[in-house]
C-alpha cells in the first residue's frame, strides 16, 4: 500500500520536529489543487488554482498545524493542551487530542463562534469554555495559563504549528512543479501567512521552486495589519478572522514585505460575493476562506493588480459546512409542498 501517510511522514526532512517524535495524524494534508477556469478568465489571469484545505479531517487548513504541535506535545510529555480559537483551531485541537488522549481545554469568544466549529471541538469532548471578550483576551488568559501550569499551548505561537502549516506550501509547489506567481490568503492572527512563506522560501532555496507574491486580505471590520494598529472591537462576518492584535503580525507584515506582496482589507460584502463565486464552481467555503478570491478581485477591479500570464493560488482554509448558518439565513427558505405531483409540476414549470 502506497497511501498518504500525513504530512509528518510525507515531509518529515523539511520539518523541525524532535527527533524521534511518532505523528499523532489523522492523515492531514495532501488536499487537492483545483482549477477553476473561469475565475482564471474574471481575474485575466493564466491559471487560478483553490488550495482546498476543507478537505482535511477537521475541515480547515489548522489539522497540518495540530499534527506537528500535538506530536510534539506528547513528544514533550505534556498531558494536557489548551487554545483560544474563532473555532477551527478548537475543532482542530479537540480531534487532535483525542487521538493522543490528551485533555482538551479551549476558549472561545461567546456566541462568535460558527456551530460546525464548536459542535466539533464538543463531539469530540474538549472543554469548551466560553469567554465574554474577543479571541484577542482569550488568547493572552490561555498564554498566562499555559505559562502557569504543564499544559501546552496550541495556538499559532507555537512553533511547531508553523512547521505543520507550512507543508502546503510544499504541496502547492510538488502539485505545480514550482511557486505560484502569486497565492492569496485570509489573514486572521496571521500563523498562516507566516507558515506558507516560510514554506515558500524553505522549498525555494533547496529546490529553486521560485517565489510567490503574496497577498494577505484581512476583513475591514478587523484589519489590524492594513491600519497599522489593534482593534480592540474588531467586527466580521467571517468569524474565523475577527482577531484585533494578531499574534503574527509583525511576520505577516514581513511575509508581505519580502514577497513584494501586499495585505489588504475587504468588506464583509465582497467576502460574501465571493463565497457565493466559489459556490457557483461547486466549492463551498466558509465566508473567511473566500476573503482569497475577494481580495484578489478587489484589486483587479481597482487596477491595481494585473494577472496576464500569471498562475495563481487561492488558499480556501475551512469548508462551508462550519458554518452553514450564513447561508441559509441569507437566502430564500426551501420551499415546503403537499404530497402531490401538481405542486411539484407547479413550481418546476414557473
Ligand atoms: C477558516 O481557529 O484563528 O491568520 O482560532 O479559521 O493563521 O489565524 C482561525 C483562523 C483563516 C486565519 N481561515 O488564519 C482559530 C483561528 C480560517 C480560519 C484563518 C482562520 P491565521
Amino acid at each position: 500500500m502506497n497511501a498518504w501517510p500525513g504530512v509528518i511522514e510525507h515531509y518529515r526532512p523539511w520539518m523541525r520536529l524532535a527527533e524521534g517524535v511518532e505523528p499523532v495524524t489523522l492523515l492531514e494534508g495532501n488536499t487537492p489543487l483545483i482549477p477553476l477556469p473561469r475565475q482564471a478568465a474574471e481575474l485575466g489571469a493564466s491559471a487560478f488554482y483553490v488550495k482546498y484545505e476543507a478537505l482535511n479531517p477537521s475541515g480547515s487548513f489548522k489539522d497540518r498545524g495540530m499534527t506537528a504541535a500535538i506530536s510534539q506535545a506528547v513528544h514533550d510529555g505534556a498531558k494536557a493542551v489548551i487554545c483560544a480559537s474563532t473555532g477551527n483551531t478548537a475543532a482542530s485541537a479537540a480531534a487532535y487530542a483525542a487521538r493522543a488522549g490528551l485533555r482538551c481545554i479551549v476558549l472561545v469568544p461567546r456566541g462568535k463562534v460558527a456551530a460546525g466549529k464548536l459542535g466539533g471541538a464538543i463531539a469530540h469532548a474538549a472543554e469548551v469554555i466560553q469567554v465574554e471578550g474577543s479571541f484577542d483576551q482569550a488568547l493572552e488568559m490561555v498564554s498566562t495559563l499555559a505559562a502557569e501550569r504543564a499544559i501546552a499551548l496550541v495556538n499559532s505561537v507555537n512553533p511547531f504549528r508553523l512547521e505543520g502549516q507550512k507543508t502546503a506550501a510544499f504541496e502547492i509547489c510538488d502539485a505545480l512543479g514550482r511557486a505560484p506567481d502569486w497565492l492569496a490568503l485570509p489573514v486572521g492572527n496571521a500563523g498562516n501567512i507566516t507558515a506558507y512563506w516560510m514554506g515558500f522560501t524553505e522549498y525555494h532555496s533547496r529546490l529553486g521552486s521560485g517565489l510567490p507574491r503574496i497577498l494577505g486580505v484581512q476583513a475591514e471590520g478587523a484589519a489590524p495589519l492594513v491600519l497599522g494598529h489593534p482593534v480592540d472591537k474588531p467586527e466580521t462576518v467571517a468569524t474565523a478572522i475577527r482577531i484585533g492584535r494578531p499574534a503574527r503580525g509583525e511576520q505577516a507584515l514581513q511575509a508581505a514585505r519580502e514577497s513584494s506582496g501586499r495585505i489588504i482589507a475587504v468588506p464583509d460584502e465582497a467576502i460574501l460575493q465571493a463565497q457565493q463565486a466559489l459556490a457557483g464552481e461547486g466549492l463551498w467555503v466558509e465566508p473567511a476562506s473566500a476573503a482569497g478570491l475577494a481580495g484578489l478581485q478587489r484589486e483587479v477591479a481597482a487596477g491595481r493588480l494585473s494577472l496576464a500570464g500569471s498562475t495563481i493560488v487561492c488558499v480556501c482554509t475551512g469548508h462551508g459546512l462550519k458554518d452553514p448558518d450564513i447561508v441559509t439565513t441569507r437566502a430564500a427558505k426551501p420551499r415546503v409542498i403537499p404530497v402531490e405531483m401538481d405542486s411539484l409540476r407547479d413550481l418546476v414549470d414557473r
